[in-house]
Formats: structure tokens, sequence, C-alpha cells
């Protein structure tokens, strides 16, 4: 007797983990499939790195099996429609020099347009946009730049995602953040 309720209760821990990473998607899509990505900007490359990056993620996090597009249960559509390389607004202590005109910080922001299809019942099961940034300096590192990269609150040698020359690692942080937020998204929206 005491063996089967300890059968039972690992069965009921089991079906709540499970439950509590697949967040709350929908019960009959198990797969998902990733479409190649429509790049609308000019930044060469950039479809393939989030294609890669986001298909890394969707593996790693284990919330829905990963498969192509003929066999999948779902499919995810992702238009990157323009991406924003500009100057931060000055913080007040700048503003007090008023000839201080030298941009010092820049913000990455990429647009993108987001759809999940039902691919067994042809409906669609998410559709939003994101747009995460990450800000970059003009030194030759971001881990020395004394900005806060990718907004968590940790800065340079105290943040292990802060590394490498500026904007290609502002893109990156982009990018992971793209891949986050569309994992939470997907498990928060139903
Ligand atoms: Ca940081
Ligand atoms: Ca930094």
């Amino acid at each position: 007797m005491r063996k089967l309720i300890i059968i039972l209760g690992l069965f009921f821990l089991g079906g709540c983990m499970y439950y509590s990473i697949r967040g709350s998607i929908p019960a009959h899509i198990n797969s998902i499939s990733v479409a190649p990505i429509v790049n609308e900007t000019t930044e060469f490359g950039i479809g393939d790195r989030i294609m890669t990056e986001l298909t890394d993620y969707l593996i790693k996090q284990n919330i829905l099996e990963v498969l192509n597009e003929n066999e999948a249960e779902s499919r995810l559509t992702i238009t990157i429609k323009s991406l924003d390389d500009k100057p931060l607004t000055y913080s007040l202590n700048n503003k007090t020099n008023t000839n201080y005109e030298r941009v010092e910080e820049w913000q990455i922001q990429i647009h993108a347009e987001i759809n999940w299809h039902d691919l067994t019942r042809d409906e669609s099961l998410l559709k939003t946009n994101l747009s995460p940034w990450g800000a970059y300096g003009s030194g030759t590192d971001i881990s020395t730049d004394k900005i806060d990269n990718d907004n968590d609150g940790k800065v340079d040698e105290d943040d292990d995602d802060e590394f490498g020359s500026p904007r290609e690692s502002a893109i990156r942080i982009a990018i992971d953040k793209l891949s986050e937020q569309l994992v939470n998204q997907i498990t928060s929206t139903w």
C-alpha cells in the first residue's frame, strides 16, 4: 500500500511539474516548427541569427518538441519589421551640461511581428508584436562600458551576459530577449 501511495505521489508530482513547464499551452499542441524568418530590414543575416538562437532556446526550454513544418502541430512565423539603432536620451546628470552633445549610449531595438498557428485546427494561437532591445556604448567591449546593456540590474563584470564588441553584442542581447519574451508569451497566453 505504501508503495502505491509513493508511486501515486510521484505521478502526481510529475504531472504538476509537466503542467507548470508547459504553462497554459493547449493540451493538443505538443510540437512546434519555426518558419524561415522574414527579414524586412537592411540588417544582413539577422533572420538567420534569430532562427538559430530561437531554435536553440526552444529546444533548451523543452516546452514543446521542435520539429519541421511537415510534422509539427504548430508553426511560428516571425517577421522582422524594423531595426532601430538610435541614441538613448541623456540622463539628468548629462543634461546639466548644456554643451554636452556627444552620444555615449545607443539602443538597438528589434520590432518583430509574431504569429503562432495551430496546424491541426488551422487557427491562430497567438498574434503579437515584440520589441526587445540591447544597449551599447562607445567602448571596445560591453563588459567594460559601465552600461547595463540588457537592463537586468547587473553591470559589466557582475553580468555573465555582458561581453563582446558593442553593436554586435547589443543585437545578440535583443535576440536573446526576443526568444525569452516569445516563450513567455507562448506559455502564458492561454
Ligand atoms: Ca546587465
Ligand atoms: Ca556593460
